[in-house]
């Protein structure tokens, strides 16, 4: 019914899941607004998974309840579109399952980080070889607009009509004292940063961490793309990757948001 009445965005999904020699489109229409940063994802994973032919078949994706965790049913590929708060433990069966397949955990800051925050440390402490992206958007959108874990202090929002007494989590800093042994940092309005640094979780072996700015152009007017393209800028050139002091350093800084791979080592991971 949407799409009928949007049908421009449906074309260009279609060619956003059909780029590159493989195709993952599946036979679901997207549900997601117009201008929705999770498009955005889509196409940026399908690009990846492209460079590194890797075909649909091979790749699974086990996901909670959100716009965000709808994303399996939208791209051709084995998925689970499970319960709220449960792609990390449907993500790890499927490696341990299978260990062949690329496997990721996908779903929002809510999904990840309030009802299901418990799983994350445990995911990345073990080190299992899974991908997990964490769609930041500040907000429940899914549920119309509550705030979320990661919404800045002050946040108006339904649950928060005089604006939210609480300090948001820092995913990065979190995914770090978790002992994650790759920890990343996209915007999905830099496309092509984006799309690299999925490559490099996927190719990371071990638990690896992309955290997602998103922004949701329905419910959530204070994280817009204008911020995040006023706060986004790439680590500097002189960080390394492989010092957890510096990357505990440059999570931390909130007025400059950093993307880019903030940590990485070769501790060696669970299949
Ligand atoms: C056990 C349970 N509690 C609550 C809900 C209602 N619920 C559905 S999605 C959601 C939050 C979604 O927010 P987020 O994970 O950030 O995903 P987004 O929609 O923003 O992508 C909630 C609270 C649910 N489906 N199941
Ligand atoms: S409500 Fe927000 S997050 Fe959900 S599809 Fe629409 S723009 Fe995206
Ligand atoms: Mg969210």
């Amino acid at each position: 019914m949407f799409y009928e009445k949007n049908k421009d965005v449906k074309a260009s999904f279609d060619t956003v899941v059909q780029q590159g020699a493989l195709n993952y489109r599946s036979k679901e229409m997207p549900i997601w607004c117009p201008g929705c940063g999770d498009f955005a994802i889509a196409q940026a994973l399908v690009e990846a998974l492209n460079e590194l032919a890797i075909p649909p078949k091979d790749v699974a994706i086990g996901s909670g309840i959100g716009c965000s965790g709808r994303f399996p049913v939208f791209i051709k590929c084995y998925g689970f579109h499970g319960v709220h708060g449960r792609a990390l433990p449907l993500a790890t069966g499927m490696k341990l399952g299978n260990e062949k397949l690329t496997v990721f955990a996908m779903g929002g800051d809510g999904d990840g980080l309030s009802i299901g925050a418990g799983h994350f440390p445990h995911a990345a402490r073990r080190n299992i070889n899974i991908n997990y992206f964490l769609f930041d958007n500040s907000i429940y959108a899914l549920t119309k607009g509550q705030t979320s874990p990661t919404a800045d202090t002050g946040t108006v929002s339904k649950t928060t009509p005089f604006g939210s007494l609480d300090n948001p989590l820092n995913p990065v800093l979190l995914s770090l004292s978790y002992g994650s042994t790759f920890v990343a940092r996209a915007f999905s309005g830099y496309h092509h940063e984006m799309k690299n640094l999925m490559i490099k979780a996927i190719q990371h072996e071990g638990f690896s961490f992309l955290h997602i700015l998103t922004p949701c152009v329905v419910f959530n007017k204070q994280k817009t793309y204008e911020l995040y393209y006023d706060r986004c800028k790439p680590l500097p050139k002189s960080h390394k990757k492989s010092s957890f002091d510096q990357a505990m350093k440059c999570a931390q800084n909130q007025k400059t948001l950093y993307t880019g791979v903030f940590y990485q080592n070769s501790r060696a991971a669970l299949q």
